[in-house]
């Protein structure tokens, strides 16, 4: 399908409009959902940017089902994604990184067409610190019949079965990235109309020379990646280190300037630290839908499939070759 044009000051709902009548398979539901999760999208940002006058700093002291403390922010943010999808009659069960397990829509409500998994605030560590977090989202389409209430199969899904998924960054400015069929669009919010408007048509991973990965876990690491690594610094044009430490950060940074984020396995996590369903997967469907690829530094990301709602996996993933060589690297010293 050749790429759709837009004109200048197209917003998030004009977008949608254009570009889901050339998907016949696509309905109204989804223009509905994506249109719930721009305004979770848009009250967290809100609140975000009040944090520091609101009160809404610091944990509430009670940890999640990870075992990880709890920021107020982290609460805001679940709730905000959870009555925005909730009674728009186009979900049916959300998964959420703040959750147990996976989340019916209420009875009340029409238990509509999608899936949405979430995390709702990424990087909680640096919410206090006035640096960049997200929220990171995945859409599926259930399996189980609409109008009845959904199942665990339709939550535990494969990476090849995701319908769009994206993520809101809130940093200098808040932005909306969506990945669906159609490409990868970025959307920034002018707070002053309280709209989100086409800023980044068509996303592509450039070629690059950044990486990014916690090299504090370096003694940790696979020989395959340690030395993937220090060759980095060895090239003759030295590549340069970045990390924020808020997966969503990082990620957007690498889609936009090209190169690699890994986080990959340590010995003691070796099965990664990121969640599957709603931080690796809609990431890696992201980039992908931009021309770089994903991996769990053993295989595709998206051949993979979740066998609970809060699985782990490695992440490497960015430019294409780079991912292609660190995986190689991995696994050839393992
Ligand atoms: P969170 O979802 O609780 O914020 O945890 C995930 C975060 C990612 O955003 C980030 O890439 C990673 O944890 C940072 O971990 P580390 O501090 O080990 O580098
Ligand atoms: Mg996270």
């Amino acid at each position: 399908m050749a790429t759709p044009q837009f004109e200048e000051g197209t917003t998030l709902d004009r977008f949608l409009m254009d570009t889901m009548r050339d998907y016949p398979h696509a309905t109204g539901q989804f223009v509905n959902l994506m249109q719930s999760i721009s305004l979770a999208g848009k009250l967290i940002a809100a609140r975000v940017n009040r944090a520091g006058l609101l009160g809404m700093l610091g944990a509430v002291g009670s940890t999640n089902v990870h075992g990880e403390y709890v920021q107020r922010l982290d609460l805001y943010a679940n709730e905000a994604f959870k009555h925005a999808l909730e009674h728009g009659g186009h979900t049916c069960m959300i998964v959420s990184e703040e959750e147990g397990g996976p989340v019916l829509v209420p009875s009340r409500y029409r238990s509509g067409e999608y899936v949405v998994t979430f995390d709702p605030l990424d990087g909680s560590s640096n919410i206090d610190c006035n640096i960049t977090i997200g929220s990171i989202f995945c859409i599926f389409r259930r399996l189980t019949p609409e109008g009845e209430p959904a199942e665990l199969r339709d939550a535990c899904r494969a990476g090849d079965e995701i319908v769009a998924s994206g993520y809101l960054i809130f940093g200098s400015g808040t932005l909306l990235v969506l990945a669906t069929e159609a490409g990868v669009f970025g959307f920034t919010l002018d707070p002053t109309v309280g709209e989100f408007f086409l800023s980044h048509p068509n996303l592509k991973i450039p070629k690059g020379s950044t990486y990014s990965v916690n090299e504090g876990h370096a003694r940790r690491w696979s020989s395959g990646v340690a030395s993937y690594v220090e060759a980095l610094k060895e090239r003759s044009e030295p590549w340069k280190a970045r990390y924020v430490g808020s997966l969503v950060a990082d990620v957007h940074r690498t889609l936009l300037k090209g190169g690699i984020f890994l986080y990959p396995a340590t010995t003691d996590a070796p099965q990664g630290k990121l969640r599957l369903l709603y931080e690796a997967f809609p990431l890696a469907y992201v980039i992908e839908r931009a021309g770089g690829a994903a991996t769990d530094g053993e295989r595709r990301l998206l051949d993979r499939s979740a066998g609970d709602i809060h699985d782990r996996t490695p992440l490497f993933i960015g430019d294409a070759d780079e991912v292609a060589r660190a995986t190689r690297e991995n696994t050839a010293a393992s």
